[in-house]
């Protein structure tokens, strides 16, 4: 046996982009069906992103999902670094800027998308397998996925890919039509999340043993990262060789401060730049993971997940308000913009605070030449600063 339904916009993936356009479209009455490969618990078990940027923050305001963000949420002016046993520097963002970030973690937000979309009604289907996307490039395309054994079928007037690097979307675009840049970095992080009270800032280090971070998720939750070869793995690292790491690497200074505890969950992270384009294939738009990766040094992954969102939103409201099709057809361009303004971003924070494997000494003290040179230059502070907030939408 098998079904078909109809629905304006078919989103694969029931991640931070997929359930973030579908509450925007519901609040403007589009319908759309979300197809999710794996259940609603799993997916809120991803730990990952915590630093929102200004438009992001906006964003979600805009959108009814301010109010527990605005509760638990933590206020920053800026980020320090650390490096060479020196005492933190401090990158004053809001004062170059004007603009703030919030320490809000993506499984929260995640959270509240659920609720939004529980209360809305809307329709996510979970645990499907084998989702196929079906004639594209023409006016209605469609698309089958399994269900308990059964095939269905969706067809709708466009189709969002959500579904992050490894989803079916992005290699639905033939290859003679999708470029992909990519690079892939020598090294991972180590993430651990631990009950103790966070230091107050988000901390990066530089250190001859490689790149550590601090930040928190609420006040009584921490989550650190270490920098460790890709052929670890967390078994490797026991609590008190993840503490010793990320102690030494933050400088006594810092170490003083931080309240070690045991882990609750540890997990290695590789680090890759990867975009796709274009990003629009006929009536198929990518958005967030699915078109683009960024290692985490700069937060970026998941504020650009939600720049897509934003942009294609509306271009779709547009479209079926006005008729227009311009926002539609600019998306990928417009998109990339910003995608290639944070994957510079990332990949310079990236190159300036992690030790490569063939890194000498000299390449060692040229980066701290660096960051002498950001701590002493208030110019340089502001080039960083703007980006690091985010670009306006
Ligand atoms: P996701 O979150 O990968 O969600 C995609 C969803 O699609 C589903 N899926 C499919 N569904 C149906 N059919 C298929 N064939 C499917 N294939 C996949 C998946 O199950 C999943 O539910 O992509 P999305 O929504 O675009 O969101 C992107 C963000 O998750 C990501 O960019 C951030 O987590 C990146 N990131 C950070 N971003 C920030 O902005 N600030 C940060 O501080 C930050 N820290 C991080 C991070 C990512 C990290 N890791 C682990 C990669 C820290 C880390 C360690
Ligand atoms: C995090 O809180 O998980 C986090 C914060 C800043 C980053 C990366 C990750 O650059």
């Amino acid at each position: 046996m098998s079904t078909t339904t109809q629905t304006q916009v078919i989103i694969i993936g029931g991640g931070p982009s997929g359930l973030m356009l579908s509450h925007i479209l519901q609040q403007q009455g589009i319908d759309s069906i979300i197809l999710e490969r794996t259940s609603r618990q799993r997916v809120l078990q991803r730990i990952r992103a915590g630093v929102l940027e200004d438009g992001t923050v906006q964003m979600l305001r805009e959108h009814g999902l301010g109010q527990r963000l605005d509760a638990e949420g933590s206020v920053h002016n800026g980020t320090g670094i650390v490096w060479g046993g020196h005492e933190q520097f401090f990158i004053d963002v809001k004062k170059h800027t004007g603009r703030t970030m919030m320490a809000y973690g993506q499984t929260a937000i995640t959270e509240d998308l659920y609720a939004a979309r529980d209360a809305a009604g809307g329709l996510i289907i979970e645990e499907v397998a084998d989702v196929v996307l079906h004639e594209v490039t023409g006016r209605k395309p469609w698309a089958s996925y399994q269900k308990a054994g059964v095939t269905h079928r969706i067809e709708a007037d466009f189709i969002a890919g959500c579904d992050g690097f490894h989803g079916v979307s992005r290699r639905t675009i033939p290859a003679s039509v999708l470029r992909t840049f990519e690079k892939v970095y020598p090294f991972g992080w180590l993430g651990v999340m631990s009950r103790t009270p966070p230091v107050p800032e988000i901390i990066y280090a530089n250190h001859p043993d490689g790149f550590a971070m601090c930040s928190q998720r609420n006040p009584m939750l921490s989550r650190y990262y270490v920098q460790c070869p890709l052929s670890d793995t967390p078994d490797d690292w026991s609590d008190d060789r993840f503490w010793d790491a990320l102690t030494t690497r933050m400088g006594p200074a810092l170490a003083s401060q931080i309240e070690t505890g045991p882990s609750i969950e540890k997990s290695i992270a590789p680090l890759r730049s990867f975009v796709a384009e274009p990003m629009r294939w006929g009536q198929l738009f990518l958005v967030g993971d699915a078109a683009h990766i960024v290692p985490p040094t700069g937060a970026k992954g998941l504020n650009l997940a939600f720049s897509d969102v934003f942009y294609l939103s509306r271009a779709l409201i547009d479209w079926y308000r006005n008729g227009r099709t311009a926002g539609l057809d600019g998306y990928s361009d417009t998109a990339l913009r910003r995608v290639w303004s944070a994957t510079r971003l990332s990949w310079w924070l990236t190159n300036l605070l992690h030790r490569f494997p063939d890194q000498t000494e000299i390449d060692q003290r040229l980066q701290e030449a660096e960051l002498d040179f950001l701590k002493r230059n208030e110019d340089a502070q502001r080039a960083l600063a703007m980006p690091y907030v985010g670009e306006p939408f």
